[in-house]
């Protein structure tokens, strides 16, 4: 697998990494405590872009490819994957309109994250979440445009969003083929924000539910065509699962360098436990699962951006693969650490709880193994 990051990517990745150690580890521990995101922390990632990764460069952003942002948002992970799903949050949310809107709604967008705006990807439904066609949010045609009802859960940003890409349906009886798309401004009245999550991890990031009440918006807010929402959802996930699977890797990563870093500090029967092999045996394992979800990773970055046939496979095995690794790494990280593992005073244990939603979140893993069984077997 041959890739190039260019001079000026490469800035933006080493910014993140600066980042991630300076300002967002020491934070990250007191904002997994009280579950609410530094307000200083949120405007410094806004003004050094990192909350504007999706940014076209016709639309006043860096034009980063994928690779890249995976690479950001790695880096961030380390320092805390609840900062990372928050400004990788906005680049899902972008993806629709990136596939399927207008040069306006684009603009819209675009100009809002880049002026430090934030913006939320609302797709789940209490019931509808691997089933995403089952969404039941409802968009009534009347005159000039929809009123929407319905509610969302689970939505990543939603409130501290400035903009919502929301997923309705278009058809009087439901189904896949009625999914439509609108890109909704916060504010717009009928528009409210529900239940805020109490999460066991990913504690900086807010997640709520969004709730429509005759929620009126013109014709002018819908991305695409009627009924084009879902295949547009599974382009977006598709583009976006590497993603995850990049954050998947930055929190093993981080577990990885605070099991060594105590392996040899702590002794025990008078030695440094790393120099005792069942110790070793486990960072051994630690490191090499990691370095392989991390080379699946990029590869399936560099399928989406080649564009290649098995892309979505891709996308789907990098994403179980890396999260699967980042919830064993950390647990085994838990395991070398012992009880000072367990203690909330240590990073590790938190890294285990913000792994678990790594296999949850865009798409279960047990989903992402059926799209790649599909492929493998049928495609
Ligand atoms: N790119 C483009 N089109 C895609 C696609 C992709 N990656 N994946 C599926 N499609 C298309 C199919 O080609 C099919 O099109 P036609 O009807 O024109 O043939 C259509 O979408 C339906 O596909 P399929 O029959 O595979 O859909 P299913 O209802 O069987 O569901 C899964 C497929 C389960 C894979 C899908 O619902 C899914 O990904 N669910 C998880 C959703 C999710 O991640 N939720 C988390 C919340 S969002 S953060």
């Amino acid at each position: 697998m041959n890739f190039t990051i260019e001079p000026q990517q490469q800035e933006l990745i080493d910014l993140a990494k600066t980042i991630a150690v300076n300002e967002i580890a020491p934070r990250a521990l007191d904002m997994d405590k009280t579950g609410v995101m530094d307000e200083e922390l949120l405007h410094i990632l806004k003004s050094s872009g990192l909350t504007q990764t999706s940014v076209p460069k016709e639309y006043g952003g860096a034009g980063l490819d994928l690779l890249t942002v995976a690479l950001i948002m790695e880096e961030i992970a380390k320092g805390c994957s609840g900062v990372a799903t928050v400004c990788a949050a906005n680049a899902l949310a972008s993806y629709p309109v990136l596939f399927a809107g207008s040069d306006d709604q684009k603009k819209e967008l675009f100009d809002c994250l880049n002026q430090g705006g934030m913006a939320c990807f609302a797709l789940t439904e209490p019931g509808a979440g691997s089933d995403a066609g089952a969404v039941s949010c409802k968009a009534k045609k009347v005159e000039g445009g929809y009123i929407l009802n319905g509610t969302k859960c689970f939505i990543t940003n939603a409130p501290i969003a400035d903009k919502f890409v929301v997923f309705a349906n278009t058809k009087e009886g439901g189904g896949i083929r009625g999914l439509t798309i609108f890109l909704i401004d916060a504010k717009t009245p009928g528009v409210s924000i529900g239940k805020e999550e109490d999460k066991m991890g990913i504690r900086a990031s807010a997640t709520a539910e969004i709730i429509f009440d005759d929620c009126f918006v013109p014709e002018s807010a819908r991305v695409g065509k009627e009924g084009r929402g879902f295949l547009i959802a599974m382009q977006t996930l598709q583009a976006s699962r590497p993603v995850v699977a990049a954050i998947s890797v930055g929190i093993a990563e981080a577990a990885i360098e605070a099991a060594v870093a105590y392996s040899h500090q702590r002794k025990q029967f008078g030695a440094k436990i790393a120099s005792f092999e069942m110790v070793q045996q486990m960072i051994a394992d630690m490191v090499m699962k990691t370095e392989a979800a991390k080379v699946l990773t990029y590869r399936a970055c560099v399928a989406q951006m080649n564009k290649e046939k098995k892309a979505a496979m891709y996308s789907a095995m990098s994403k179980c693969l890396a999260s699967d690794t980042a919830m064993e790494v950390t647990i085994t990280a838990v395991q070398v650490m012992g009880g000072n593992g367990y203690s909330r005073e240590n990073p590790v244990e938190k890294y285990m709880r913000d792994a678990k939603i790594m296999q949850i979140y865009e798409g279960t893993n047990q989903i992402q193994r059926l799209v790649i069984a599909n492929e493998a077997t049928f495609g």
